[in-house]
């Protein structure tokens, strides 16, 4: 298969100083982690996401909110980075200055070897106190009820930022910094719908970067960037890697 980048950008990409890559539930798609947008599996399928991601619905039912939680955990759990996240792994290590900005909270970003991951929305890997909003590792026999803060006795929630919390400021700061900076942006797996990660692409375009976006679908931003590939993360990612740098293992 032809590769969809033109030679010049071919050559940008291995002469380029600092390269920020943005990522969201697309690219995990291909670990089999259910995106956003996909209808939601089993008993969770009369639910939207947005429903369930929110404080109000936290403190309305912590239970429901908390299972939804636990059966995302232990999905993550058992699955592997694809071979998208491994190619990002691999740009890191050819490009001085390479940031990993990501929307997923899997965790397979830094399981596939990326080292300067920034995790804008949280992780699921994590909680954090309701009432002292400090990070609390899970612990052995979390998976049932929404625990309790060892600390002050108040409910644990996963350290995940929600629709209608803000994002850790220094966190967006970094964020937006490595989107100003960079000479190439690449807006990955993301249907562009969620601020302000979806203004970061913008941030490139007005600082300067050639912006790329890969997605088998068009999206909002489609229009805007320098060049929107059609295809799937694992596949455009392994093969630019592959044509910029042939000799990388
Ligand atoms: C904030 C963590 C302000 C949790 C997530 C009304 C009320 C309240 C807020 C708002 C409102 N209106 C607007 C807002 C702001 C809101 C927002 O943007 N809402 C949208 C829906 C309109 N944003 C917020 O609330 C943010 N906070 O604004 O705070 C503030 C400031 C100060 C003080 C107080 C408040 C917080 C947003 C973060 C929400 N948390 N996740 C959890 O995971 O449970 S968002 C979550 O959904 C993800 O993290 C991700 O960001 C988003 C989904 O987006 P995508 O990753 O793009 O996934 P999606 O399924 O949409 O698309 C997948 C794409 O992949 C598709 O395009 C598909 O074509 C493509 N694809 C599929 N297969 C592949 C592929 N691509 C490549 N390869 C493949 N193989």
């Amino acid at each position: 298969m032809p590769s969809p980048f033109p030679p010049q950008l071919i050559q940008a990409l291995r002469n380029a100083r600092s390269v920020t890559v943005l990522t969201g539930a697309g690219i995990s798609s291909e670990s089999g982690v259910p995106t956003f947008r996909d209808p939601q599996a089993g008993l969770w399928s009369r639910f939207r996401p947005e429903d369930l991601a929110n404080a109000a619905a936290f403190r309305r039912n912590p239970q429901l909110v908390w299972d939804w939680y636990a059966w995302r955990r232990s999905l993550v759990a058992d699955v592997a980075p694809n071979v998208g996240h491994l190619a990002l792994a691999k740009l890191e290590a050819r490009v001085p200055e390479f940031t990993l900005l990501t929307q997923n909270v899997d965790g397979l970003h830094s399981r596939a070897g990326s080292r300067n991951v920034i995790e804008l929305h949280g992780s699921l890997m994590r909680n954090r106190c309701l009432d002292e909003n400090v990070v609390v590792e899970p612990a052995a026999g979390d998976e049932g009820r929404p625990p309790k803060c060892p600390r002050c006795g108040g409910l644990l929630r996963p350290d995940v930022v929600w629709f209608g919390d803000p994002l850790a400021p220094a966190a967006l700061t970094a964020a937006q910094e490595a989107a100003v900076r960079c000479q190439l942006f690449f807006s990955v797996g993301t249907s562009s719908m969620v601020n302000p990660a979806a203004q970061l692409p913008m941030l490139a375009l007005q600082g300067g970067a050639t912006v790329i976006e890969i997605n088998p679908e068009p999206t909002r931003i489609s229009d805007a960037v320098h060049l929107s590939v059609r295809g799937a993360a694992g596949a455009v990612l392994s093969g630019l890697v592959m044509v910029a740098w042939p000799d990388a293992v």
